[in-house]
């Protein structure tokens, strides 16, 4: 089996143990960072998703596959950001209230910070107070992920809330996730939407005016 493959196969299975040394094994015979994030880890991650809708994994399956993939991350982390870079701009990002997913923010957070932002990643079950804090203190984006259709809507209730701090002329607001569409994004008012991590790149420079 190609070291990919049995990657893959081992996030999926939620073998960490396995996943994280077969990364690194990767890395070192050369094969690129991106192939292994696209190919090996999230690839693992739809399958486990389709393995859950389909009632063959339940939540703690999920979860430990989720573990795998982000003891795998830890390692392509280094290869996926640059370090040293000037400060593009200053962006806050979160998952919002109510969701628990922070593998697809993480890794948007990953590529920001590789492309030179200055990164403040709030986690998870973000609460609108705490996007607001930062604005407060510099945050030229806010950045919010949601992977629930029940917590979409938690992203509405975040720009009306920047709306009514009086702060929404100061701040780009993106949103990303799964369930976010760009018709969603304008619905609710953002600013800029992304379906994956590196278009997010390329949304928050957009955004930024740089
Ligand atoms: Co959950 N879960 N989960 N889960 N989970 C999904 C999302 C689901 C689609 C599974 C399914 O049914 N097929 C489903 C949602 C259904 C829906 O709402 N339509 C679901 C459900 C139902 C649930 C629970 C309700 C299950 C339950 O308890 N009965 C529960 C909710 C808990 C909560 O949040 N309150 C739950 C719990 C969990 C775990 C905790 C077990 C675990 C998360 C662990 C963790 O994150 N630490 C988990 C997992 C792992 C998943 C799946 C399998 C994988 C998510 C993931 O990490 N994907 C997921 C199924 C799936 O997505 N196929 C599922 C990999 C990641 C790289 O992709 O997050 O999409 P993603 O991020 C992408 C893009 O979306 C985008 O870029 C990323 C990189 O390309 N992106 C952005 C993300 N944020 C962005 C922000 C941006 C821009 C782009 O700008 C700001």
């Amino acid at each position: 089996m190609a070291l990919i493959e049995e990657i893959r196969e081992a996030v999926i299975n939620g073998q960490a143990k396995v996943a994280v040394p077969k990364v690194q094994q990767a890395l070192d015979d050369g094969v690129p960072a991106d192939q292994i994030l696209h190919d090996g880890l999230i690839d693992a991650m739809r399958e486990v998703g389709r393995m859950f809708e389909e009632g063959e994994y339940f939540v703690p399956e999920m979860l430990i596959a989720a573990r795998a993939m982000k003891g795998a991350l830890e390692i392509l982390k280094p290869y996926l950001v640059d370090q040293g870079i000037e400060p593009l701009g200053r962006i806050a990002i979160g998952t919002v209230k109510g969701d628990l997913h922070d593998i697809g923010k993480s890794l948007v957070a990953m590529m920001l910070e590789g492309a030179g932002f200055e990164v403040i990643d709030l986690g998870v079950d973000v609460p609108p107070e705490k996007f607001i804090d930062q604005i407060n203190s510099g945050a030229q984006i806010v950045a919010m992920s949601a992977l629930l259709t029940t917590t979409m809507p938690n992203m509405k209730t975040t720009i009306e809330a920047i709306e009514g701090a009086g702060l929404r002329d100061r701040v780009k607001v993106m949103v990303g996730g799964a369930p976010v569409t760009n018709a969603y994004a304008s619905q609710i008012g953002a600013d800029g939407f992304s379906e994956d991590a590196s278009s997010a790149v390329r949304t928050a420079v957009g955004l930024i005016g740089k």
